[in-house]
């Protein structure tokens, strides 16, 4: 595990994001190359590469707060179908090592844009975290 991933560096504060939800286990903050409006991403606090290396306890709690956001994310986007996707190693696609679940809002005939290529406008991000918070609440 390299402390130093973004996601390690997003967890201490030393790079900013748009934050959804916090708990004492858990982080959620939207994608900043969403494949759709309303991408947000799940993370434990706990230091873990991927799914195999995460203890259960801190893998329970990021499995329930991954169902909570994707509930809030799919009343937020009004999305009739919400893809939670989590990719362990690079040949599987993993570009950041701290394990993460995407929650990803779909639309019927509406594509996926895509993985991790285009950053979206930070002003929008806000608008966007601003409507999941209010959706979790
Ligand atoms: P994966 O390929 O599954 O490891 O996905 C990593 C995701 O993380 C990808 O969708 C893009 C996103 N991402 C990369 N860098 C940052 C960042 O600095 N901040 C945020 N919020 N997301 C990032």
């Amino acid at each position: 595990y390299d402390s130093n991933n973004i996601f390690a560096r997003i967890l201490r504060g030393e790079i900013p994001s748009h934050k959804v939800f916090e708990d004492e286990h858990t982080l959620a903050f939207m994608d900043v190359m969403p494949q759709a409006d309303g991408h947000t991403l799940v993370i434990p606090k706990a230091p873990a590469e991927n799914i195999l290396d995460l203890p259960p306890g801190a893998l329970a709690a990021t499995i329930l707060t991954t169902q909570r956001v994707a509930r809030a994310v799919k009343q937020a986007f009004d999305a009739p179908g919400i893809l939670i996707a989590q990719l362990n190693g690079s040949a599987a696609g993993q570009s950041v090592f701290h394990i993460h679940f995407h929650v990803v809002p779909r639309h019927e005939g509406l594509d996926l844009r895509f993985h991790a290529r285009d950053m979206a406008d930070h002003k929008v991000l806000a608008e966007h975290a601003a409507r999941v918070r209010a959706a979790l609440d």
